[in-house]
């Protein structure tokens, strides 16, 4: 039986998928934590432990008392916030991951972290951006994930800790807002698409990333969580995706459901540099044969579902 400690649990994919590892393999063995008690369901439906990763004494201690056999890791500083605090992204996203990596060895877990687009750089191949390529990222975000998939290899190749892990896109939800990377632009216009029926883009029109709708992203993990060891040859660092789009591609999908919206541009340099130095698009081909990554949303289908959920969340009528 599995019995999982998620790190960071209360942010925009651990809150989502908390619930998810609940629902499916039942409420007590699915230890939620983070840095400080929020208001939330996932601290009403199911085990909470205040836990700041950088903390190893207790971390260790929470992995004793609920006798966990897999934490995934998923506190962590992103693109944006990590380019403005260096240090404290090093912090939490290297000595963080060490404590888990080094607490699981001891106690036997397995680890899921997940990586990102931001792993790769300046000189990777932009479009098709291959599985095994040139990864010399420029931003300390990106230092710390390329060096987090090697950390995870060594712990994995050296003392046969389970360590598993996806480049994830930007990911797209309706239900946590996300936590300061370069892609929430694409989380905002849906919001201020449907409160204010305009958007100002911090990132320039001919800025292609990949994306991926939340329910794809949650699969994604639990899936490879799930896959037969002994087909997985990349284990820590899988390119996953959905769909690459630029500002314009989903503006123009926006406006099919709500014909007055209207964008214009105010660039962000800062946010700008960061998504530039990332690729358009990634090959994901390594997953689909390895564990049979498949995602179900395009840009079509989570606009709809995103237009229709936020504006239940948000009590809009149109
Ligand atoms: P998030 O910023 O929404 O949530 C991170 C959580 O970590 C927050 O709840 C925060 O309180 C917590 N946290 C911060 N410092 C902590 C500490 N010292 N100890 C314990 N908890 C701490 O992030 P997210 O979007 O949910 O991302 C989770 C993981 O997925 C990260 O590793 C991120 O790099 C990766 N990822 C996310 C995306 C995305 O678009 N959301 C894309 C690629 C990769
Ligand atoms: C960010 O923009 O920092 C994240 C990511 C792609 O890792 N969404």
């Amino acid at each position: 039986m599995k019995k999982f400690l998620i790190t960071g649990a209360l942010g925009q994919i651990g809150s989502e998928l908390a619930m998810e590892l609940r629902k499916r393999y039942g409420n007590e063995n699915v230890v939620a934590s983070d840095l400080s008690k929020r208001e939330s369901i996932v601290v009403e439906s199911g085990p909470f432990e205040v836990l700041d990763i950088t903390d190893s004494d207790k971390l260790d201690e929470i992995v004793k008392k609920h006798e966990i056999n897999w934490i995934i890791n998923l506190a962590a500083i992103l693109s944006a916030v990590g380019e403005k605090n260096p240090s404290l992204a090093w912090e939490i996203n290297m000595n963080g991951l060490f404590n888990v990596l080094e607490v699981a060895r001891e106690n036997n877990c397995a680890v899921f972290t997940p990586s990102s687009i931001a792993a790769f750089g300046p000189n990777t191949p932009k479009d098709d951006t291959p599985q095994d390529t040139i990864q010399r990222p420029n931003t300390m975000y990106g230092v710390t994930k390329v060096s987090g998939e090697l950390l995870c290899d060594y712990y994995y190749e050296k003392f046969g800790v389970d360590t598993r892990g996806v480049r994830f896109p930007g990911l797209i939800s309706y239900s946590t807002l996300p936590g300061g990377g370069t892609t929430d632009y694409a989380v905002h216009i849906y919001y201020e698409a449907l409160k204010k029926g305009k958007f100002t883009c911090p990132l320039d029109e001919d800025t292609y990333m990949d994306m991926m709708y939340m329910p794809d992203a949650i699969n994604a993990i639990i899936d490879l969580i799930e896959a037969d060891a002994s087909k997985l040859k990349h284990r820590n660092a899988f390119n996953v995706t959905a769909m690459s789009f630029n500002p314009e591609m989903i503006a123009n999908e926006i406006k099919k459901h709500i014909s007055e919206f209207t964008m214009d541009y105010d660039v962000n340099n800062d946010l700008q540099k960061i998504a530039n130095s990332w690729p358009n698009s990634l090959d994901d081909s390594a997953a689909k044969k390895e564990w049979d990554w498949n995602p179900k949303y395009d840009l079509e289908a989570m606009t709809k579902d995103m237009l229709d959920k936020l504006k239940e969340k948000l009590n809009i009528e149109k």
